[in-house]
């Protein structure tokens, strides 16, 4: 009896090793905004993020260690990015940085990580030369380049007879400055005039000046390039001002959480994305039904590509074992940060984005893009993306 006993708690526990990675977790910083308007976006990529460290360690984590991601909130501006950056490298020691929200904070941060020789992975950073800021940097969120152009293209398919267009964007953010620096090219491309630029602060919340003049413009599409909550109450301000021409958005209104911020008046608005939670590849099936079970809703793409930032760097943490031979648990910090950081550029990647490759400049390149119109649902707060064909 005795021994049988013995006999099945040690089967127990054999297997209870097995399922269940061992030994101190590796820590993964995560600086993003979880407080100010940037939250809309934060807490959607603290959501990703943590279905990944969940998905990862039931798969046993880097080889049989666990992951821990180590949350520090960034607020929306620079002096919160580098504060969140600090305290990562210095006082929790992770690994590798997944962060910050905002392109204007990734300006301000970055080189501080970069200088530490601490790789940072960039979830949702896409304005020009984010990637190009130094070695230790790399971003999986598409650049504007390839993204935004999309979305004119599906507006003018709606509406072929667009002629005069105007151009709004928040000209305190850097996100917002070189994306609407990419709209104006594409839509000048496209042989549209622009018939005004009009500018505007991430901290506005009356735009009565701004769509005073675009009304008075006489414009058939109107191009924004702004955060969520701003982005979203100048939505609702053209529209209850009488606007009734195409609206197309950037990056910044990629967010269910803008829904209830414009209401019933977001209906209707064209926003080119990164990633969509149908995408049918076997990543993407895997990631959303733990998603949708853990958050009772689709992933959007600031979900996805904190999702996919996590796996990129336990899959980068896993080669840097098979290269050097060594459990990570067992390296020197910085060598660890620096062998990490030489894995996880110059690599492709399964993703629920598709197929990703990091060149050696740490910038993504992926294929597959999406164009949606947002539909809000009869209670004013929810919606969908709904795909354009
Ligand atoms: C950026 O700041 O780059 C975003 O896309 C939000």
């Amino acid at each position: 009896m005795r021994i049988f006993v013995v006999l099945a708690a040690s089967l127990f526990f054999a297997q209870a090793a097995f399922a269940e990675p061992v030994g101190s977790p590796i820590p993964v910083g995560i600086a993003v905004g979880q407080t100010t308007n940037v939250a809309l976006f934060g807490e959607e990529q603290v959501n990703g993020a943590k279905v990944a460290e969940k998905m990862i360690n039931e798969k046993g984590g880097v080889n049989g260690t666990p992951i821990k991601l180590v949350f520090q909130d960034t607020g929306g501006d620079e002096a919160g990015a580098i504060n969140a950056f600090q305290n990562l490298i210095s006082r929790d020691k992770v690994v590798a940085i997944i962060g910050p929200t905002l392109s204007q904070q990734a300006f301000a941060a970055n080189p501080i990580a970069n200088q530490a020789k601490v790789p940072v992975v960039g979830p949702s950073n896409t304005a020009k030369g984010v990637a190009q800021i130094g070695e230790y940097v790399s971003r999986i969120s598409a650049p504007m380049t390839l993204v935004a152009p999309n979305a004119l293209k599906r507006a003018l398919a709606i509406n072929p007879n667009v002629k005069n267009v105007a151009v709004v964007y928040a000209q305190d953010d850097a996100f917002n400055v070189s994306e609407t620096g990419i709209f104006q090219e594409a839509i000048k491309d496209q042989g549209l005039n622009i018939a005004l630029i009009q500018k505007t602060s991430v901290k506005d919340t009356d735009f009565t000046t701004q769509v005073t003049a675009i009304l008075g413009a006489n414009v058939d599409m109107v191009v924004m390039s702004c955060l969520a909550a701003d982005g979203g109450n100048m939505v609702k301000q053209l529209r209850q001002f009488g606007y009734e021409g195409l609206i197309v958005g950037g990056n910044g209104f990629n967010s269910p959480n803008m829904y209830p911020v414009c209401g019933k008046e977001c209906t209707g608005v064209i926003v080119a994305q990164a990633y969509s939670p149908k995408a049918d590849n076997a990543e993407n099936n895997a990631f959303v039904p733990v998603f949708k079970e853990m958050f009772k809703k689709d992933p959007a793409q600031f979900s996805a590509q904190a999702y996919t930032s996590v796996k990129v760097v336990v899959e980068a943490l896993s080669e840097v074992e098979k290269n050097s031979g060594k459990k990570v648990a067992e390296m020197d910090t910085a060598e660890l940060r620096t062998a990490l950081n030489a894995a996880i550029i110059s690599s492709s990647y399964d993703t629920p984005l598709g197929e990703i490759v990091l060149d050696a400049d740490g910038e993504i390149t992926q294929k597959t893009f999406y164009v949606s119109q947002i539909k809000i649902a009869d209670d004013g707060k929810t919606g969908a993306m709904e795909l354009l064909p």
